[in-house]
């Protein structure tokens, strides 16, 4: 082989960032994996001029919903094919949906269903986390196990939702079960009876209105769930992700937990940064496209919030794109009038997100460059198994990359999903993706869709990385303090 021809595609030009360094090079890329770093990289083979552009990881979603029959039983707007292709469009070329088990269904069953869902359709590589809602013994011992084995290494769990929610013991076999795999728990907190009390009492009083979604799921639902689900997971040293946290109070947990040594994360969501309950207020139905949980706070919540990002209490920020569109379909299944207890809970977001922060994180100074790096995709990738091949750029990393434009300006509009709104409609966003390679095979360019669906890989992840957390044990779960007492793995 020539010297020449020893790269398949070289990003020539390019200021390459990592979570860590951003420093010019080049990048070669052999066999859809990255093979050099270097300057002045020559080859036969493709070329992409990236000069003035960003070299950055491919983003990593690690929170969508797609595909995914809700609790009402209700399928949201985008496939894996739509929801694949939006992703990409907003920088990422890997994402990590959620298997939903249906209560009646075994773990098995529920990871083929996704599969023939995602295997024909994704133009990105994708993973589920598994939503666990029947915790039966086979559950606990076999399948989750199983599950585990072939790469699916987070499991989730709600704490509200009569069709989803398991009791704290459940919750605690599922982290000991996970602990002994080495798989993430992680959990949608919110106390299921404050939200039933108080939805309750607005209803009988008449008040069905879409703002009334953000009364009923106040902040200390959030706080108490969240200060329960860590306690529970401290309890048998388990390692725990919580979700699209959304008040300062549960931020605090979890950086609390975080600076005890806890093996606890935090998610955050741009609805969280970017947008406020006011817009539950808009005229009309309109409210309905802002409902979503735990739902919009305010302006102040944004501000701390922001603080956590910049200071790293959240590991990720997450889209937790949940795209119910604007009709029948979706917000208003069960008809024109519904209340905010039927209106379809989420909104959309996979395409926005990268943007977003990066526009108004990196452009405007909240975070830097390698900040948004790890928050885009070396965070997901380490904490969801699957680092280094994904989520930073280095030699032997597969050759997923998004090339930025730092200047470009768009109004935002229309996005490449299903959806028929965005609820960012108008914002200003200063930096777009120009270019996606997922594992060296161009996604998107120049505003292109260059995949085909199917293209995207199942990526069979590994353990959490629990780099420098050490954990600590209950007493009363350690044998030398506990008379010899075995009760947790
Ligand atoms: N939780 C999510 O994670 N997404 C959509 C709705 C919800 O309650
Ligand atoms: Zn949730
Ligand atoms: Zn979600």
């Amino acid at each position: 082989m020539s010297a020449l021809a020893e790269f398949d595609l070289v990003i020539r030009g390019g200021t390459v960032a990592t979570a860590s360094d951003t420093f010019r090079a080049d990048v070669g890329i052999r066999d859809g994996r990255i093979v050099a770093l270097a300057e002045g990289l020559e080859t036969g083979g493709e070329v992409i001029d990236a000069s003035g552009k960003l070299v950055l990881p491919g983003g990593i979603e690690a929170h969508c919903h797609i595909e995914q029959e809700s609790g009402m039983g209700l399928m949201p707007a985008d496939d894996y094919r739509s929801g694949s292709i939006s992703a990409a469009f907003g920088g990422n070329s890997c994402f990590v949906p959620f298997a939903g088990q249906r209560r009646g269904m075994t773990i098995a069953e529920t990871v083929a269903l996704y599969d023939s869902r995602a295997a024909p359709k994704s133009v990105i590589d994708y993973s589920y986390h598994l939503i666990v809602t029947d915790p039966t013994e086979l559950a606990l011992t076999t399948e989750l196990p199983e599950a585990f084995a072939r790469g699916i290494t987070s499991f989730k769990v709600f704490m509200t939702y009569d069709q989803a929610k398991i009791d704290d013991g459940q919750f605690l076999d599922i982290l000991a079960v996970a602990k002994a795999h080495g798989a993430l728990t992680m959990v949608h907190a919110e106390n299921d009876a404050m939200i039933e009390w108080i939805s309750r009492r607005l209803l009988d009083a008449g008040h069905t209105e879409p703002r009334y979604h953000a009364v009923s799921h106040p902040a200390l639902a959030e706080e108490e769930a969240i200060h329960r689900a860590i306690s529970l997971a401290r309890l048998v040293d388990a390692p725990l992700l919580v979700v699209h946290v959304s008040t300062p109070g549960g931020a605090k947990l979890v950086r609390d937990a975080r600076r005890s040594g806890a093996k606890v994360f935090g998610e955050t969501c741009p609805q969280y940064l970017f947008l406020t309950r006011d817009d539950l207020d808009r005229p009309g139905r309109e409210g309905a496209k802002f409902i979503c949980s735990p739902p919009l706070r305010d302006r102040a919540t944004q501000e701390a919030l922001w603080g956590h990002v910049q200071s790293g209490t959240f590991s990720l920020v997450s889209s937790d794109h949940a795209p119910y569109r604007f009709d029948q379909s979706g917000k208003f299944h069960a008809g024109p009038d519904a209340s905010f207890r039927q209106i379809a809970n989420g909104m959309p977001g996979i395409e926005m997100r990268l943007p977003l922060l990066f526009s108004e994180g990196v452009n405007k100074g909240r975070i830097t460059l390698n900040q948004f790096v790890a928050l885009s995709a070396t965070n997901a990738a380490r904490i969801y198994g699957m680092y280094p091949a994904k989520g930073t750029i280095a030699i032997g990393a597969d050759a997923d990359i998004a090339i930025w434009d730092a200047g470009e300006v768009r109004i935002a509009g229309e996005m490449h999903d299903a959806m028929d709104y965005n609820p960012y409609l108008g914002f200003e966003v200063t930096g777009w993706p120009v270019t996606v390679l997922n594992r060296g095979n161009r996604i998107v360019d120049g505003g292109e869709l260059c995949a085909s669906p199917g293209d995207g890989r199942f990526v069979v992840r590994k353990p959490v990385d629990l780099t420098g957390m050490p954990g600590h044990r209950a007493d009363e779960l350690n044998p030398e303090k506990n008379f010899g007492a075995k009760i947790a793995p």
